[in-house]
């Protein structure tokens, strides 16, 4: 049987990967922060069959004996400080955890690799907020970064750094230039899910307003289902390299809030909606759009889910957890 590792288990697309492995017939072990990360649970209800080990980004020797407990054959460096907004104001840890991290991953993989440092296969998760003030659109493997963030900024670190250990020493290490996806597991500070959880409870009765920053910003929005597949074919090529993943579609917050709000059947949103400067940011990225050919062509990936039926997946699913919350 394959043997994975997954940093970030405990994250959105830890548990779609780990699901996915798990169905493949991987071993799948899965690192694990702090003394009784209180996600622990989260994660043995719905992958029991991961098997957790204690470990952190920023302690290069754990992560040896991590590699060394694990003995994968394929390493996916999901963790991360992933939140953009939090970067600004925790700006050294981010780069800490989110950058530095990176290099202590590919560290670890390369002393556990040995003289065989191609024989372990790298999964970094870049980021599309790598292209932050864009350079051309949409953006493809070969645009300009242009970090608009903290965050931006440690995740072009973390990028380059993957690259350099495949041209310095031969390792199997790709990198996934992933644009934004999302699921029902979303973070509730990430915006669709902050609206479709909103958009659930002001249906239900439980809340009259939603408080946003930005309604113009766009992005490029996927399904976190079909995206950790495309992580998986990456590591399947006999070739390390990196690819976008993406739709192609754009769309703003404000058509996110159409979609939300029809299917509670709610046409006109604006009576719940209110700006507040506390949710904008410093600096923005206005329009990412991405340019998935050349994942499709190597990699036979394409996205499956719609925009909208995301959004629809992700609010049908917050009625149900917020009506069990109130029965
Ligand atoms: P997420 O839900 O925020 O999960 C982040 C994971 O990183 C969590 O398991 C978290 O553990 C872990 N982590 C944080 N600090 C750590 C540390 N010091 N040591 C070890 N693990 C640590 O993120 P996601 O949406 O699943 O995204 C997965 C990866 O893809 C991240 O690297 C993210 O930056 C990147 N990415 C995401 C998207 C997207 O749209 N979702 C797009 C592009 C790239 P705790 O639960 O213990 O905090
Ligand atoms: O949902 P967001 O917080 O995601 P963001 O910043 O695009 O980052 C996510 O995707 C990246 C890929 O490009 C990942 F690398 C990263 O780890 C993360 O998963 O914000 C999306 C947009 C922004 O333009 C923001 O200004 O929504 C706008 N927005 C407007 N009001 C808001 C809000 N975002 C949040 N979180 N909360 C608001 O109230």
């Amino acid at each position: 049987m394959p043997r994975a590792l997954i940093t970030g288990i405990t994250g959105q697309d830890g548990l779609y990967l780990a699901e996915l492995l798990v169905a493949k017939g991987y071993d799948v072990f899965g690192m694990i922060r702090g003394q009784n990360n209180p996600k622990m649970d989260l994660v043995r209800n719905a992958v029991p069959e991961v098997e957790l080990i204690a470990g952190d980004l920023s302690d290069v020797s754990g992560l040896t004996r991590v590699l060394r407990a694990a003995e994968p054959d394929e390493v996916y460096n999901l963790g991360a400080i992933s939140y953009v907004a939090y970067s600004w104001e925790n700006a050294s840890l981010t780069t800490d955890i989110t950058g530095k991290g990176v290099l202590h991953m590919l560290e670890a993989t390369r002393l556990y690799a040995g003289d065989e440092p191609a024989s372990v296969k790298f999964y970094q998760a870049s980021s599309s907020e790598m292209f932050g003030k864009v350079q051309e659109v949409p953006q493809s493997e070969s645009t300009l970064l242009w970090p608009r963030s903290p965050y931006g900024v440690a995740k072009v670190f973390g990028h380059y750094m993957t690259i350099n250990y495949r041209e310095s020493y031969g390792m199997h290490a790709s990198s996934g230039i992933l644009f934004n996806h999302e699921s029902p597991r979303r973070g509730p500070e990430f915006v669709t899910r902050k609206v479709t959880q909103a958009v659930a409870r002001i249906k239900l009765g439980l809340q009259s307003e939603l408080v946003l920053g930005n309604l113009d910003a766009k992005r490029d929005w996927g399904f976190a289902g079909d995206y950790v597949d495309a992580m998986w074919r990456m590591l399947q090529q006999p070739e390390a390299d990196d690819y976008v993943i993406a739709t192609g579609e754009t769309h703003s917050i404000r058509e996110l809030l159409d979609v939300a709000f029809e299917t509670v059947g709610i046409v006109d949103w604006a009576p719940y909606v209110r700006q507040d400067p506390r949710f904008m940011r410093p600096a923005e990225v206005d329009l990412l759009i991405g340019d998935p050919s050349k994942a499709k062509a190597v990699l036979g990936w394409k996205p499956q889910v719609a925009f909208s039926e995301l959004i629809q997946m992700m609010v049908e699913n917050d009625l149900d957890e917020q009506s069990a919350l109130v029965r």
